[in-house]
């Protein structure tokens, strides 16, 4: 039994990771969450009261952090500003709580000893021609476009360093674009499928041909939880499902299964900067670790995802008018 501090664990990734890791663990669970507007307690109901408790409070709070580290074998650091249309129209908190939060936190772990695990985003490798035949592996060199991606690229080296200068017990990992349920509507999929349920035409920025390379969100949590068993200490990890589709592929596939039209969707206003393709090639993973991911089938992921929000309107319902006004001004 471990008692795991998770950052950021009333979001998206960092809920069903709580729930994973109560499913197939005995581990005891602590989340600290600032409850942004990604954050939702929702997320985290009918977890067993012996095992979790939840604390609301920021990773940047230096006091707080420390009580809490010192408290815990394990800090899984999933807590950040994680929308790249966001961080376009207001960067600052991105650079609070992604660069001083992390630090923040590192410093806590490095003073205790504690072993630390940071997720991060293949978004950090900047991204790739559509027939590139290379995927980013950890050699890739890091090479950010966004406000988002820059401070998550930050938040690596700040371990990284952390780890050559202070001895850090900490691993990496960088993931690929993850789906399923509990993911805020802002983000493409989840967007699509609520705008078809409200009628509304999906929105597809720029002609739709970037790719990202997909992964079930469980899929993702048994990664990190093989890599926080078995990693090596000082290691980088890429995480990924060879799920690679372009965007007008996955808002086709929403459209059929949701008895839709699949040619009825609108092209906006493209992202500035906008990431072509994103891929992975998690070999070290796989090989070093003997990970394999479980969800292949990425047809049946999103028939299954798209049940997830037809059967839990109440819990996206409250966020949808207000997203889909500031896209709107944003013309998107
Ligand atoms: P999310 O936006 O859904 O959740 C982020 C959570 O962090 C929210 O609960 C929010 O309240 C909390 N938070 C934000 N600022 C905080 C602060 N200062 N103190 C404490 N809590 C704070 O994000 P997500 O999509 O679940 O992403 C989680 C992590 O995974 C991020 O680090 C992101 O970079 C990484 N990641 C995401 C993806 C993806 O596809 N979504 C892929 C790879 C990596
Ligand atoms: O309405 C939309 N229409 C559209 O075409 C939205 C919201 C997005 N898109 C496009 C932009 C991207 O090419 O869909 C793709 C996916 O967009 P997002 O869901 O915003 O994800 P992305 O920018 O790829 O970043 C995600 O994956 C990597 C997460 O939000 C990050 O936190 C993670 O690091």
């Amino acid at each position: 039994m471990q008692r795991l501090l998770v950052t950021g664990g009333a979001g998206f990734i960092g809920s069903n990771f709580v729930h994973y890791v109560m499913a197939n663990t005995d581990n005891y669970v602590t989340v600290l969450d600032k409850l942004t507007y990604a954050g939702n307690l929702e997320s985290l109901k009918g977890l067993p009261e012996d095992r979790f408790r939840f604390v609301k409070g920021d990773i940047s709070d230096a006091e707080l952090v420390d009580g809490l580290v010192s408290d815990h074998d394990v800090v899984v650091h999933y807590a950040a500003e994680s929308h790249n249309d966001n961080s376009l129209h207001d960067p600052r908190p991105f650079l609070d709580t992604n660069i001083i939060g992390t630090y923040t936190l590192i410093e806590a772990a490095r003073k205790y000893n504690k072993r630390f695990h940071h997720i991060s985003t293949d978004e950090v490798y900047g991204d790739l021609e559509l027939d590139d035949p290379e995927r980013f592996t950890e050699e890739t060199p890091y090479n950010p476009s966004s406000p988002y991606s820059s401070t998550k690229a930050g938040s690596d080296l700040l371990v990284r360093a952390w780890v050559r200068s202070f001895g850090l017990q900490a691993t990496i990992s960088n993931c690929s674009n993850n789906y399923g349920p509990y993911q805020h509507v802002e983000k493409f999929i989840p967007r699509q499928i609520t705008n078809a349920i409200d009628g509304i035409r999906p929105k597809l920025y720029g002609k739709g041909e970037n790719v990202r390379d997909w992964i079930h969100a469980d899929d993702h949590s048994s990664a990190v939880l093989t890599i926080i068993e078995k990693g090596v200490v000082g290691e980088t990890y890429l995480i990924g499902a060879d799920g690679e589709k372009n965007n007008k592929e996955v808002v086709e596939l929403i459209l059929r299964h949701m008895g839709q039209d699949s040619g009825a969707y609108d092209h906006v206003v493209d992202r500035a900067g906008h990431d072509l393709r994103y891929a992975i090639d998690s070999s070290k993973l796989r090989n070093e670790l003997g990970w394999t991911p479980q969800f292949s089938d990425f047809d049946a992921g999103i028939e299954d995802t798209i049940q997830w929000y037809r059967d839990n309107e109440s819990w996206w319902r409250p966020q949808k008018s207000a997203t889909e006004a500031k896209y709107k001004e944003q013309g998107q």
